[in-house]
């Protein structure tokens, strides 16, 4: 079974969009096997977003998911990685169809409301980056 990892960026959680985005995701069929809001901290956003480092909207790309709580989860389903990718639409809110989540509650890339990992490579180095072993839903007894 598949796993992936999603954040609701701290837009979309000061914008009341938790439930909404959530629910998307279950009515998908999708399973949560961990979920937490954290405001993060610089040294993991700077781990996170590694990948973009030195590019021209770095900068602003911490200062902006640093700026207040985020919803981080851990996502589990068939074919949830590229799944959810499909259903966040692309990175540019403008490019988003209606029915996408970016395109039905964003208008800005530098404020795209959600982030899923994109590939299976990202998906396992953002989970461990945000979550223990033990805070998985397998861990769980009962
Ligand atoms: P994330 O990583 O947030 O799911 O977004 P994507 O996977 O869809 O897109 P990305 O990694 O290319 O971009 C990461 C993050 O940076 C913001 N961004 C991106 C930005 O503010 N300005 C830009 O020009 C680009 C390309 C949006 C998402």
């Amino acid at each position: 079974m598949e796993r992936t990892f999603s954040m609701i960026k701290p837009e979309g959680v000061a914008r009341g969009l938790i439930g909404a985005i959530i629910g998307r995701l279950e009515n998908k069929g999708y399973r949560i096997i961990a979920l937490k809001m954290l405001r993060i901290p610089p040294e993991l956003a700077a781990k996170h977003y590694a990948e973009h480092e030195g590019k021209p909207f770095y900068q602003e790309l911490i200062r902006h998911i640093t700026s207040g709580p985020v919803v981080a989860m851990v996502l589990e389903g068939p074919g949830v990685i590229a799944g959810l990718r499909q259903m966040m639409g692309p990175t540019n809110p403008r490019d988003a169809a209606p029915g996408t989540i970016r395109g039905d509650y964003a208008l800005e890339v530098d404020a795209n409301v959600i982030h899923g990992s994109d590939s299976p490579a990202s998906a396992a180095r953002e989970i461990a980056l945000f979550f223990t072993p033990g805070e998985l839903g397998e861990a769980m007894v009962g």
